[in-house]
């Protein structure tokens, strides 16, 4: 038995599936997950000596690669102060300050500790803002584990949401209805059905949970046009794509603005870090300001804001570092469709391979890739020191700790193994 699986049994006995995070189970390609000791740069080593290359970066946080210098320095500082106060600190004032003082439509924020947090607080928010029940989301975009989001895709466009886990009532997604991703028709029939009773749109600005598949030209800016056509309003959920496509996110990258943005991940550096935030006249109903409750023990702890202003203050810094992962990423997706007749989904520095040689560019799309296909190939990439996602409908994280030599060594053996499983 390998030491992974050694551990692995151990963690079965006392957390459900072993795990902390289905994902991470490797439920949807076999096998049991390499247990991870330490990780630096482009790399990660698992308990039992192994190197992997890795393209997953913690989903997403370790843009800057893993154990960067600058904000594993900041954070062991902050340590020294105390590790938690639950009172207000200068640390949480310099991370809000980073970011609405370089991203214009963010003009107010307020620190939680996930995208989930944040994700269930702006959607509080915008109900509460505008006084109406019911928000759209897209079938295969995930926006964390609050029970309003938790509902089966596709679950009929103009009937209530089905819930998409047990132990989601059907109370609580009644008012969550589900779109078709990059389908402004379905939308603005939505919105024809469900006249003002429309909070808000929130939409992944590039979808990432369902594999990679881009916003189609025109798709961001209609629901745009749609949200300010019926007084609600556009929630972009930037966990992902917040400062990896720019230090801007979406919003910038695309040239459409939202009325509130979502963020996790990267906002952290690494830590615990989710952020909601947008005009300041919505985020102004906010508690204590406004009507809108929300709180959290941990949010804005002083060592997690310290991680996030020195991961996102190093990316202002260092701009340069869009330029290399974008190119990376693009550079990877041509020189993988040159292996392959199968599609490569790529935006910035995110990028899918599906097993299925049509478009993706929904969620039902996506649905056609061969599942089982992807499985070997994953492990096969696992055998040769490569660390993909382990699910189909997951994104490959390219970081400024990735090399061209990573990516060439990459698509080489994406080529081989190609080959050996078809
Ligand atoms: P967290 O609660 O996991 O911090 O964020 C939830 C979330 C919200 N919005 C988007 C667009 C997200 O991608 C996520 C979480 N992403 C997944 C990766 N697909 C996290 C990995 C996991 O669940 O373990």
């Amino acid at each position: 038995m390998s030491i992974s699986e050694t551990w692995f049994a151990r963690a079965q006995n006392v957390m459900p599936g072993g795990v902390n995070s289905p994902v991470r189970a490797f439920r949807s390609v076999g096998g049991g997950p390499r247990f991870i000791r330490a990780a630096k740069g482009s790399k990660i080593y698992d308990v039992d000596g192994n190197e992997y290359l890795d393209y997953i970066g913690s989903w997403g946080p370790m843009i800057l690669g893993h154990a960067h210098e600058e904000v594993e320095a900041a954070v062991m500082q902050a340590v020294k102060n105390g590790l938690s106060f639950g009172a207000c600190s200068e640390p949480e004032v310099r991370l809000a300050e980073l970011v609405c003082g370089n991203i214009p439509h963010v003009e107010m924020i307020r620190m939680v500790s996930s995208g989930t947090e944040a994700v269930m607080s702006a959607l509080r928010l915008a109900r509460g803002y505008t006084r109406r029940d019911k928000v759209i989301k897209f079938a295969g975009c995930y926006h964390g584990h609050s029970d309003s989001m938790l509902i089966k895709a596709g679950s009929g466009a103009l009937t209530f949401g089905v819930p998409d886990s047990a132990g989601v009532t059907k109370g609580a997604v009644a008012d969550t209805l589900s779109a078709k991703y990059n389908d402004l028709d379905n939308v603005r029939a939505l919105f024809a059905e469900n006249k003002d009773k429309i909070a808000c749109v929130i939409v992944e600005p590039v979808a990432a949970n369902m594999g990679v598949a881009g916003p189609r030209d025109g798709f961001l800016q209609g629901l745009r046009d749609l949200c300010d056509a019926n007084g609600s309003l556009l929630i972009f959920d930037e966990v992902i794509t917040g400062f990896r496509l720019c230090f801007g996110g979406a919003g910038q990258y695309f040239g459409v603005i939202p009325d509130l943005v979502t963020y996790g991940k990267i906002i952290g550096g690494g830590m615990p870090v989710g952020a909601y935030g947008g005009k300041k006249e919505i985020m102004s109903q906010v508690s204590p300001l406004g009507p809108v409750y929300q709180a959290g023990t941990l949010s804005g702890n002083p060592v997690a804001m310290a991680a996030g202003i020195a991961a996102l203050q190093y990316l202002l810094d260092h701009p340069q570092v869009y330029d290399k992962i974008n190119a990376l990423g693009e550079y990877m997706a041509q020189e993988i469709r040159k292996r392959t007749r199968y599609t490569v989904n790529q935006v910035g520095s995110l990028l899918s391979l599906f097993f299925t040689e049509e478009t993706v560019g929904d969620y039902d799309e996506a649905l056609r890739s061969d599942t089982a296909k992807y499985a070997a190939y994953f492990h096969k990439m696992l055998e040769h020191g490569i660390y993909l996602p382990p699910a189909q409908f997951e994104a490959v994280f390219i970081s400024d700790a990735h090399s061209r030599a990573d990516v060439d060594h990459t698509v080489e053996t994406i080529g081989k193994v190609l080959q050996e499983i078809e």
